[in-house]
């Protein structure tokens, strides 16, 4: 038997060998992630209602799975049995000696079978889920498939995506099908963010009021938290899973070798806990879970017992009902203002001998960590549970950038890389300002595709220790299921492919021709998967005095841009696109994109601003966040910063002031200054105290012209101010820094943000 195994495999990789380039086109056409290995042979296998899926009893889940795809597309429901028919089968084995790598497979299609085997059931799934997406892409017919063999298994041992519950609710159909996209591209972790402060989203039998209470909130914010004032829906809105429920979700996840691992929040964004049972808070209340978004100052009293042997309890049912080795509890955005004012906390405080309440978010951490480690599990959280020292054996999932990832690898801790400039899909995926509205940032799907866990720079001996990666879907946007899939997909798609192709297969043209050729697939589940990707971008090559040079681009292949610059709607008949422009007056460029003599997506529309400091050199005194970083130059490039900011124009200082000198080169008459200052509250963003404008001949002598130091709106202020007989060749600019915000404002005792963009003068 195993003789003759060999030579029929012998037989199939000669015959196999040779693939044109034009067949390994086609080969990739169709598979994300893409596999490690693919070669394409002559023939086709055609299912018919006589093949047989031959599977041992241990893999009836994967068998029934395959099925129940096949039953889908055709209606027809396939014999499965162990024993191998004469006739047309879909063979599925497990063989980890000749498939070594975990969650890897070999699939191979003849004319006459289709072969799976995999180094373990999580293999068989993945090499299920290839043939499908095969199939599914077929040019020959619905029931064909070209023959081939593919060798493949994944780069990262963890390639995870999360769902937040609490902001908004979804139904277990939902969580269902998000688990099936997470599946069809080969995802393997779910992680279910399950409680924050607006809303507790699992049942939980020891406290009752978990559910009768902390599941629900009075109402919902109406557009984004950065509008004031604040407006409501005046809509209780709640809900929780079952524990039946739950059982039902891990089961169907476990099913498709996916784990799920429940997030339950700790110390911070606690508030709707604390709703339900005050004792558990410093100030025991009362409490409401929170009917907006953002960073809340009551959260789990650390000085208290009961709330450690409350949130054991919770453990306790939740280990119950997730089999997964990692629990997560959150750890992040924990405000200490409560903590310092606490008597409890104190006095944990002395007799730990913590030195500060950083330490003693440590503390609660470690603890809760020992708590679990008992229990046989580990622990997860957000990157700041490295304040104050990190708990011996916990992984840390790292949003904030590299920084996080790498003192914790240093530490020998497992690493996720969860960072939010990359990897957050509830950020924009577009700056179009026709995308529907979005928590902030800019995350492109070439964004997420070309994301790079660690920079070529960083301790290769790091690598080990970076266990995957993982995208995040926060949902204080997404109030529908549309919605999150609009910002999901297909996003996740470009994160499954750098979570699973090794790095040799990366390229981003030949990623964005295998997403299109899934559009049908995914029209048919069917996903509300984002097509913006198909737009127009627009790069600055250079600002010189009086003009700016742009180019337009689009990653459309064969795709032309079409453009006016007089605001006209752009057309067939308007200029076509061939380089790069060069704008030198005000205009607005609109320009759209046409494939094959048919417009693609929405118009593009971008304002360049002429005026006298564009192109002009200009000194920072001090340094900008880098957030809100970038060369100083993009003060005087034209472009205007927009209220979205995230559009890389605007230049932000926290801590510090704002000091800038802009030489003009020459000395001249002066008639305007003017600069855009964005105000936004509840996001931190303070106007300053001043903005003064003084003016030199000769960069030493320097005469105050101008002070402003009123902003009537929350967004975008535009500051200009008329002059008369003025003459310099420098213009300085200084921002006096709000400082901490007000005690009573959102976000009170942090550093303010004093966002400032175009620096205008005429
Ligand atoms: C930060 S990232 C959060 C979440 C928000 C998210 C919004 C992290 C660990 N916490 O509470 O939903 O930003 O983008």
């Amino acid at each position: 038997m195993m003789k003759s195994t060999g030579l029929f495999f012998l037989l199939i990789v000669l015959a196999y060998a040779p693939s044109t380039a034009q067949e390994k086109a086609a080969a990739t056409a169709a598979l994300i992630p893409a596999p490690v290995e693919v070669k394409f042979g002559q023939g086709f296998f055609t299912l018919g209602k006589h093949t047989v899926i031959r599977a041992d009893t241990g893999l009836a889940e994967e068998a029934a799975l395959l099925n129940g795809f096949i039953r889908q597309q055709t209606g027809l429901t396939l014999a499965v049995s162990s024993k191998k028919p004469s006739i047309s089968s879909i063979d599925l084995d497990i063989d980890p000696l000749r498939v070594k790598e975990p969650e890897g497979y070999q699939l191979l299609i003849s004319s006459d079978a289709i072969r799976i085997t995999g180094h373990d059931g999580a293999g068989i799934l993945y090499g299920i889920q290839t043939w499908r997406q095969l199939w599914q892409h077929s040019p020959v017919g619905a029931l064909s498939v070209k023959a081939c063999i593919i060798n493949d298994y994944p780069r990262f041992a963890y390639r995870g995506m999360h769902l937040d519950v609490s902001r908004h609710f979804f139904s277990v159909a939902f969580i269902k099908k998000y688990i099936d996209l997470l599946s069809l591209y080969k995802l393997n972790t779910f992680h279910w963010h399950l409680t924050d402060d607006q809303g507790w989203r699992i049942e939980i039998k020891k406290y009752p009021r978990l559910q009768s209470v902390a599941a629900w909130r009075d109402e919902t914010l109406i557009g984004h938290k950065k509008e004031w004032p604040h407006r409501f829906d005046g809509k209780r809105y709640g809900g929780y899973y079952t524990q039946e429920q739950v059982k039902e979700v891990v089961r169907y996840a476990t099913a498709r070798h996916i784990t799920v691992i429940p997030e339950i929040e700790m110390p911070g964004h606690a508030l709707a806990a604390l709703s339900a049972y005050p004792q558990l808070g410093c100030t025991g209340g009362p409490y409401k879970a929170a009917t907006c978004w953002g960073i809340f100052d009551d959260v789990f009293c650390a000085g208290k017992d009961s709330v450690f042997t409350f949130l054991q309890d919770v453990l306790d049912e939740v280990m119950e009902l997730f089999p997964s080795t990692y629990l997560h509890v959150g750890g992040d955005e924990c405000p200490k203002q409560r903590w310092a004012a606490c008597p409890h906390c104190r006095k944990r405080m002395q007799e730990e001998h913590l030195a500060n309440e950083h330490e003693l978010q440590s503390y609660f951490i470690k603890r809760i960590s020992r708590y679990i480690d008992s229990k046989g599990r580990h622990l997860i959280g957000w990157d700041e549970i490295l304040e104050g020292g990190l708990a011996p054996g916990a992984t840390v999932m790292s949003w904030g950038g590299i920084e996080g990832a790498i003192s914790a690898a240093r530490q020998h801790h497992h690493v996720i890389m969860t960072p939010e400039d990359e990897l957050y899909f509830d950020h924009y995926q577009s700056l179009y300002p026709a995308e529907p509205l979005a928590a902030g940032g800019y995350t492109s799907l070439k964004d997420v595709y070309n994301y790079q866990p660690l920079p070529d720079t960083a301790d290769r001996q790091l690598l080990p220790y970076i266990t995957g990666i993982q995208g995040q879907l926060w949902s204080e946007y997404l109030p529908t299921p549309e919605q999150a899939e609009y910002m999901l997909m297909p996003r996740a798609m470009a994160l499954a492919e750098r979570a699973w192709s090794p790095e040799t297969r990366k390229s981003y043209p030949d990623f964005l021709s295998r997403l299109r050729s899934q559009k049908k697939m995914l029209d048919n589940i069917p996903v509300n998967s984002a097509g913006n990707f198909d737009e127009i971008n627009y790069t600055v090559l250079a600002v010189n005095k009086g003009s700016i040079r742009i180019t337009l681009r689009s990653d459309m292949p064969g795709g032309k841009i079409y453009y006016s610059t007089d605001g006209s709607r752009p057309g067939l008949k308007s200029r076509l696109y061939k380089g790069p422009v060069n704008i030198n007056q005000a205009v607005l460029l609109r320009a759209a994109l046409y494939n094959g003599g048919k417009p693609v997506g929405r118009i593009f529309e971008q304002s360049f601003h002429i005026h006298k400091a564009i192109g002009a050199s200009v000194a920072l005194q001090n340094a900008p966040t880098s957030k809100y970083g970038g060369p100083a130059s993009k003060l005087v490039n034209g472009i205007y910063g927009v209220h979205r900011y995230n559009d890389q124009q605007w230049m932000g200082f926290s801590g510090n002031d704002l000091e800038a000198v802009i030489d003009l080169e020459k000395v001249q008459p002066i008639k305007v200054v003017g600069a855009n200052i964005l105000q936004y509250h509840w996001q931190r963003m303070w106007a300053p105290v001043w903005l003064q404008f003084a003016v030199s001949v000769d960069g030493i002598h320097y005469k105050t012209i101008a002070r402003q130091d009123e902003y009537p709106v929350n967004g975008i202020n535009k500051v200009r101010i008329k002059l008369q007989g003025i003459t310099a060749r420098y213009i300085k600019v200084t921002g006096i820094n709000k400082g901490i915000i007000p005690l009573g404002e959102y976000g009170a005792g942090a550093n303010s943000l004093l966002m400032i963009d175009e620096l205008i003068v005429n």
